[in-house]
């Protein structure tokens, strides 16, 4: 073998690809029939709220529709809509969290 028999080998980089994971938001949807008090309750038990974030959130809800509460992990955003609508079917409420992607 020659001296300058040198192989040029490219140096390639291969970044790994780490997706971030998606985002879900928890929206609340407003009713007519759930208490303005008990939505406020359910906000402050189950998303850790104020009385004061709580009474905006379900005012935002109430005169725009929906209002969105938080945005987190899938799994999060799931289990914590579920546990918040569970709270409104269990007293005989329509009060309904969904979860959405965030795009
Ligand atoms: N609209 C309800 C009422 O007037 C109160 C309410 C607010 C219910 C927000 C649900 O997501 C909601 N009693």
């Amino acid at each position: 073998m020659a001296d300058n028999d040198t192989s040029i080998k490219p140096k390639t980089v291969t970044k790994p690809k780490l997706e971030r994971p998606k985002l879900y938001k928890v929206i609340l949807v407003n009713d007519d029939y759930t208490p303005r008090e008990f939505v406020i309750m359910v906000l402050k038990a189950v998303f850790h709220m104020s009385e004061e974030t709580g009474y905006r959130m379900m005012m935002t809800a109430h005169k725009m529709g929906v209002c969105v509460i938080v945005v987190c992990a899938r799994d999060i955003a799931e289990s914590k809509a579920k546990e918040a609508t569970d709270l409104g079917k269990e007293a005989g409420f329509p009060l309904m969290f969904m979860t959405e992607p965030e795009e």
